[in-house]
């Protein structure tokens, strides 16, 4: 049987992909579509944002693997086949990453940078007060592979940590809070939001002018989930109004974002080109042939996106 590599990134990067993967897992036959002599040698896919209709052609298909963490685009593909178990990268290289991305704007924001670089534009020398860490509280929206390292860094920095996520989570240090019923409370008394959260029908748009209303004036945010979590609109009417005191967004419903999107030029938004946590390719590589020997070994897989729920 055959493994095919499917994506739609850059002839390039895929050429490094399928190296890496040839490399890895030599035993295993692993091709691009356009060396595919026959789909019914396909029993595994490896995919990264695949183009449609593609995977809907491969009648043996026993799995498909995403090189991402994030798989809202693949689950929103109509052609995707129904009964083919998926499985997302989870890597705890990707998880320290975003930890990384995380405490590094958390640290940006809880030391005022983005207002000393404004003040830097008009040559104005003012110093504000200085708080400690342990005086600020960081809420992170999604306790999964991402939250709960990023909570962990947080934490490890001196900051109080909230954590919100579907079911009620355990983690040291860190206030849990679930569902619906618990989030104004952890929305309460925030000094910052971090959104950590996968795109779904429940998570989309959550970050709207309802939950910003929830939060204390002059709340800081970080969106490093989607793009479709954030209504751009009220993001930009909270800045504008202070209810938000600046916002880190890395992720976009449109990427790359248009140029005459005005979230390019807001003076209270710092903008990343998704740019949180890439996947490493050196790790996820590994991740990937070791669920694929396993796989080939004992007919087991990880754990899969449970597909009802979109995570
Ligand atoms: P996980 O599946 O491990 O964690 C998801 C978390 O969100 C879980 O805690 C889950 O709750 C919670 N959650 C899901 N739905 C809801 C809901 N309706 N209400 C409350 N909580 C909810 O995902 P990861 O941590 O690995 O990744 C999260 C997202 O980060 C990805 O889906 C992707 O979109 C984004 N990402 C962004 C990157 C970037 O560079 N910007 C890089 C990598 C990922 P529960 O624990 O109860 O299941
Ligand atoms: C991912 C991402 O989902 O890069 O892995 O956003």
């Amino acid at each position: 049987m055959s493994i095919l590599l499917l994506t739609s990134v850059s002839t390039e990067e895929e050429t490094m992909w399928l190296k890496q993967l040839r490399s890895a897992l030599p035993e295993e036959d692993i091709r691009l579509l356009a060396d595919l002599d026959d789909t019914t040698d396909v029993d595994i896919a490896i995919v990264a944002n695949p183009p449609q209709e593609v995977l809907r052609t491969l009648p043996k298909l026993q799995l498909i693997q995403s090189l991402w963490a994030g798989v809202d685009a693949l689950l929103g593909d109509p052609t995707l086949p129904e009964n083919v178990p998926l499985v997302r990268l989870i890597d705890p290289t990707l998880s320290a990453s975003m930890a990384e991305a995380t405490a590094t704007h958390v640290l940006a924001l809880h030391r005022d940078l983005p207002r000393y670089a404004q003040q830097q534009q008009r040559q104005e020398w003012q110093q504000h007060e200085l708080l400690r860490s342990s005086d600020r509280t960081v809420g992170i929206l999604g306790l999964g592979e991402m939250g709960i390292a990023s909570a962990q860094q947080l934490r490890a920095l001196g900051f109080n940590v909230r954590g919100w996520s579907r079911s009620l989570k355990k983690v040291d240090g860190v206030e849990c809070f679930a569902g619906e019923g618990g989030l104004e409370t952890f929305l309460k008394g925030l000094d910052m939001l971090v959104n950590l959260l996968p795109l779904t029908s429940e998570t989309k748009g959550i970050l709207s002018e309802n939950l910003f209303s929830q939060l204390p004036k002059g709340t800081g945010l970080i969106n490093f989930g989607r793009g479709g979590h954030q209504i751009e609109g009220d993001v930009i009417t909270a800045l504008d109004d202070g209810q938000l005191s600046h916002a880190v967004l890395d992720v976009f419903s449109q990427e790359p974002l248009s140029a005459d999107n005005p979230l390019w030029r807001h003076p209270k938004i710092t903008l990343l080109p998704h740019v949180a946590a890439p996947t490493n390719p050196g790790t996820a590589v590994e991740i990937v042939a070791g669920n694929i020997r396993k796989y080939r070994k004992t007919g087991q897989l990880p754990k899969q996106v449970e597909r009802s729920v979109g995570y």
